[in-house]
């Protein structure tokens, strides 16, 4: 094996300690060299900003010496590393995180003060970085936290959108979207690196040359080829030796392939191509778990996966030398490991393939074996429509030769491993092909990466068995060892230690251990769950971060909400099988039980909503303004003596999370049956505190299993009672008939009482669960959903029952660290080994 020199060494000490140990009053000489020299500040006019991005920029100096030295160590140790594909990072804002993550937050807020500024009010200055719609972007921000946290060498590749997910305000209820402008006057955090740029051919067509030796080559002739301009994010491990980066690919025209046009003189035509080459990195598409199928995103996908697999083998010969000979594949795939969150990278399996056999001379069998060793794949969702498929048509024209190597690899799959166990069978050649026949052909993407890697995980354990039983079943008797599973989890990082001061400080005294590293040891708090003092410090910080919410929900909505109440949350994307309005039909419920009874025997109670619709998901926004009907409603209604008050907070995203969870009492994971991968937000309000009302689906079910059933309200119907709901055909009408609650509630969508005025705004509701068919099942979990809440109800007003069942929910979320995710990962997927 030919590898650069190495030196004998290591000579980089633990830098570790070393930024603990950074004083006050260095930072405050490095933020005012930055007001100075950076920001040529002018004192007196809009501070906030300006202390915002020079206490970011200080700190970014300090991270990118460290990131320059995780390098080299990483080098000399020549450890194995992993790059993560995903389209979709949702990271939040980065410095109180960052601080966190370094140690510096108190020494920082010492400096800050003596300048007359509040970090935490600071720290408000910063935009969210919403380069992601949800769960997957999300969950893809918290394992790149872990990998440099447990000492990995990780790359984390993604988009640099320029508009990350839009912004949301309600105009009289109604979803309206604008633009997300993160980086308007650029981002402190990111680091432009052109040396690192690619160049991406695509269109165009094939020529088939004859070779010498009687084979014959395809040659790939572009039509056109992108510039990939990358800029990295440091991403800071917490307390570990570790910053690794997050690459983001920018695209833009290829001046060098349009040099022709400007020398022909068509200046302004040279500018239109800048233009549309922009466009490929313009905006994050806003559909969650929802393929739409367009061009342009097709084109994103692969222009994503060409520059970071390119970048992933430059780097590999940077550090092993030039590659020349086939021998040292063998080296690559000991070095290198590639994951694909879910289906939208998957191009990236061709784009190697490509690589290997055009560029690099490598035959066939070797670079099948290569990219078979090297990927894995994630798969993040059962629902159909999600599952993406592309066109042959578009694959032939964007990519013509990805299309042949694809069906080069289909063949094979077809002719050797399909025939081998269902010898003749055209039936389940048909089921199995990565190409679906049909008046359109499409390229089944999730076929191409079962086929591909070592490796297909679900997200949690309930996911992974479904996986492998409904989604692909032959593929898991065809390889019985490939599909396996490894349980989501969310860094304690960001979503106890830095989102919950109050809470983290009293675990710092409770517990003799750093527990946001090793969350296990919240377990130690079992003992003084009936433990009456500590139930009560518990309790006081619950209800202290509810009153900051309160005040919180003043300012974004106008409302008034009381603290005594419950704080019951549901704050996720809007789906139908999520069932928010599931949720809100029991709202409804609720308030027609207070109209009959205003003495109702029940604890005031505050429902909070936080949900983004995708702009073309028409019931989903019917949803949002339904809720905000039904709340302008029940808030204004003084006959119901404050007892119900509804909230959709705006513009719901990792910031705004930050602020809620700590604050809920209960967390509404009330999707249907089996239709969940897993759920994360589940986890980030189990371990502040919130007790859970949820169905038996996604990690729910291991929740559950942590907590022990006394300390989760379980409802509503199982997958196989969901599954066999639909063999004898589920008949919606049936509850709307028996239950004279539903058929109250649903027809009282059919007036104009919400919506004065204008009767039927809100009957596509309505009609979603009865002519529509229910398709997940919201009246068929109506009756158990109610008395569940009401069971929890009743749970609330026993203080001490309470509060030891909010204590055990934090004390028992060990598993659900991001760290013991990431260590499946690396046992059974990656195989790394640690570099500190
Ligand atoms: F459709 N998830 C998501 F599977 O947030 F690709 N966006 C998506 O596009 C998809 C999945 C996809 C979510 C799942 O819905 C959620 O259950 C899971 O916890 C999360 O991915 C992370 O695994």
């Amino acid at each position: 094996m030919v590898t650069k020199t190495k030196t004998s060494t290591n000579t980089q000490s633990s830098t570790k300690n070393k930024t603990q140990s950074i004083t006050v009053a260095e930072i405050s000489q490095r933020i005012e060299h930055h007001l100075k020299f950076t920001l040529d500040e002018q004192i007196n006019v809009d501070q906030k900003p300006a202390y915002w991005r020079a206490t970011s920029l200080a700190l970014n100096d300090i991270i990118v010496e460290k990131l320059q030295n995780t390098k080299a160590r990483q080098q000399q140790s020549e450890v194995k590393s992993v790059n993560y594909l995903s389209l979709e990072y949702l990271m939040g804002r980065l410095l109180s995180n960052n601080l966190h993550n370094l140690g510096l937050y108190t020494n920082t807020e010492k400096a800050l003060k003596t300048m007359g500024f509040e970090l935490a009010d600071l720290c408000e200055q910063g935009a969210d970085l919403a380069l992601g719609n949800g769960g997957l972007g999300r969950l893809a921000a918290c394992f790149l936290d872990s990998l440099a946290t447990l000492d990995y060498s990780a790359m984390g590749y993604g988009v640099h959108y320029q508009h990350g997910l839009f912004k949301q305000s309600f105009a009289d209820g109604q979803q309206i979207e604008t633009p997300d402008m993160w980086r308007e006057f650029g981002s402190p955090w990111e680091i432009c690196r052109p040396e690192s740029s690619q160049t991406i051919p695509l269109y165009g067509h094939i020529e088939e040359v004859a070779q010498a030796n009687g084979t014959i080559k395809s040659v790939w002739h572009a039509g056109k080829t992108l510039k990939g301009v990358p800029w990295d994010v440091p991403i800071v491990g917490y307390n570990s030796d570790t910053v690794n980066a997050l690459r983001l690919w920018e695209c833009r025209a290829d001046n060098a392939f349009d040099w022709d046009t400007f020398n022909h003189g068509d200046y302004l035509q040279a500018h239109q191509q800048q233009v549309a080459a922009e466009t490929v990195s313009k905006v994050l598409y806003p559909n969650d778990e929802h393929e739409a199928g367009k061009e342009l995103r097709f084109v994103q996908q692969y222009f994503f996966c060409a520059c970071s697999v390119q970048d992933i083998i430059a780097r590999f010969e940077n550090q092993y030398g030039a590659l020349a000979e086939q021998s040292h594949w063998q080296t690559f795939c000991e070095k290198v490991a590639i994951q694909l969150n879910d289906t939208h990278p998957t191009i990236a399996i061709l784009e190697l393939m490509r690589t290997l056999i055009d560029n690099h001379n490598v035959d066939w069998d070797n670079a099948w074996a290569i990219c078979q060793k090297v990927f894995a794949y994630t798969n993040h969702t059962l629902l159909p429509e999600a599952l993406e498929k592309w066109s042959v048509a578009l694959f032939q024209r964007v990519l013509p030769r990805h299309l042949s190597i694809l069906y080069r690899i289909n063949e094979a799959f077809l002719n050797d491993d399909v025939n081998a166990l269902w010898p003749n069978n055209d039936d389940m050649r048909a089921r199995l092909s990565l190409i679906e026949e049909g008046h359109e052909p499409k390229v089944r993407m999730a076929h191409l990466c079962v086929v591909t890697a070592h490796r297909v995980n679900g997200v949690a354990q309930i996911h992974s068995d479904l996986v492998k039983q409904d989604l692909f079943p032959e593929f898991d008797q065809l390889w019985p060892t490939k599909l396996t599973n490894v349980t989501n989890g969310i860094t304690p990082r960001r979503w106890l230690k830095a989102c919950n001061p109050l809470l983290a400080n009293l675990l710092d005294s409770t517990i003799n251990a750093d527990w946001a590293k090793d969350l296990n040891r919240l377990s130690e708090l079992k003992h003084l769950a009936d433990n009456a003092d500590f139930q009560q410090q518990f309790m006081a910080i619950k209800q202290q971060n509810k009153i900051a919410l309160t005040k919180e929900i003043k300012k974004l909505t106008g409302i008034t909400v009381s603290p005594d109440a419950i704080f019951d949350v549901q704050i996720k994307r809007l789906h139908e099988y999520k069932r928010q309005h599931l949720n809100l039909l029991h709202i409804i419920s609720l308030y027609r039980q207070l109209l009959a009874n205003p003495e109702l025997d029940m604890q005031p109670r505050v429902f909070i909503f936080g949900a983004k619709a995708a702009p073309g998901y028409k019931l989903a926004k019917e949803i949002i303004y339904a809720t905000n009907k039904v709340a302008e409603k029940i808030n204004n209604d003084i006959r119901i003596q404050d007892k119900l008050k509804v909230v959709f907070l705006p513009n719901y995203r990792v910031s705004l999370a930050e602020k809620i969870i700590p604050a809920a009492d209960v967390s509404e994971q009330i999707s249907t049956a089996g239709k969940e991968a897993s759920g994360t937000g589940n986890m980030k309000l189990a371990l502040n505190g919130a007790v859970t009302i949820g169905t038996l689906d996604g990690a729910n079910i291991e929740i559950a299993e942590e907590v022990g059933d006394d300390n989760i309200f379980i409802f509503g119907l199982t997958v196989d009672e969901v599954k066999a709901l639909d063999a004898q055909d589920y008949n919606s009408y049936q509850y709307y008939q028996n239950n004279a609650e539903i058929r109250a509630c649903l027809d009282w969508l059919d007036t104009d009482y919400f919506t004065p005025g204008n009767p039927g705004e809100l009957s596509s509701i309505k009609e979603s669960f009865l002519a529509g068919g229910d398709p997940y099942k919201v009246l068929a979990d109506f009756q158990s959903y109610a008395d569940a809440q009401l069971a929890l109800d009743k749970a609330y007003r026993n203080p001490s029952q309470w509060a030891k069942m909010a204590i055990l929910n934090t004390a028992l979320m060990g598993k659900f660290n991001s760290d013991r995710s990431i260590e499946d990962y690396v046992q059974n997927i990656w195989h790394l080994t640690v570099s500190k």
